[in-house]
């Protein structure tokens, strides 16, 4: 049984103050509820911050980052290192995000390098996959997610692989306030799943947990993740205010 996890990628949002603020009034929103993991995502700046107060909170919080690189250090002028995540007490690294690849063109390569650097240094990558608009509308939807499953995962152990989290975000569906269909989400998702069970077996594509990220809302959440290959969800928008955040994971469980 796959416990769903719903993080929360901020992107570039917060001060130090504000997200202080936010996780506290997240914590007392989502107190006691069982059954779902959950993960906030915030930009390098305040993670020291969001980490000293989720640990005061009591740890029901896990801590991840947006990105970072693969080498332990060096001369890598802005970068982050992965042992750097993990000393501030990141669990989780989002990895592969389509807005790195958009926008600081980041390549199946490079993702690939950064998932193995994560899992050697204990953090769990959330790799992030997704087709662009102009991808879905020329049917190539699974061409697409099938060279990004298995160009970033290449070269894991099944074990590995078992424990990581896949991201599917439809690239279109990201930010617009556009959500794909659950059944067209729970498509791809079943689709990465079948891949995952070519690559690695049937034992770590059952354990692996995908989610659907895209526009994800307190009002969609529920069918969402009502779908059985849909393990959670990775939310943007909807992160950056505790009453939606929390409404999202009260419609997972
Ligand atoms: C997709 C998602 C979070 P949003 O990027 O990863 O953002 O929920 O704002 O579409």
């Amino acid at each position: 049984m796959r416990v769903p996890i719903i993080a929360g990628n901020w992107k570039m949002h917060k001060t130090a103050g504000e997200a202080v603020d936010l996780v506290r009034e997240l914590a007392g929103l989502v107190a006691g509820i069982r059954g779902v993991e959950i993960a906030v995502c915030p930009p390098f700046t305040v993670l020291a911050a969001v980490a000293e107060q989720l640990q005061a909170l009591g740890g029901g919080i896990a801590l991840g980052a947006q990105n970072m690189y693969w080498e332990n250090e060096g001369a890598f002028t802005g970068e982050i290192a992965p042992g750097m995540l993990r000393d501030t007490g990141c669990r989780y690294v989002i990895l592969g995000h389509s807005e790195r690849r958009q926008y600081f063109g980041e390549t199946d390569t490079q993702v690939n390098k950064k998932v193995h650097a994560a899992l050697a240094h204990g953090l769990t990558p959330i790799v992030c996959v997704g087709e662009r608009l102009e991808e879905r509308e020329a049917g190539t939807t699974e061409d697409v997610v099938r060279g990004q499953v298995q160009g970033s995962l290449a070269g894991l152990t099944g074990r590995q692989a078992a424990g990581l989290v896949v991201a599917y975000e439809p690239v279109w569906a990201i930010g617009t306030g556009r959500t794909a269909s659950a059944s067209d989400a729970q498509q791809v998702n079943g689709f990465i799943r079948e891949l995952l069970r070519g690559m690695f077996g049937e034992e770590a594509s059952r354990a692996v947990r995908i989610q659907y990220g895209g526009s994800v809302k307190p009002d969609n959440a529920a069918e969402l993740m009502a779908q059985p290959d849909i393990d959670g969800a990775l939310v943007g928008g909807a992160s950056l205010q505790a009453g939606s955040f929390a409404g999202i994971i009260k419609n997972t469980v």
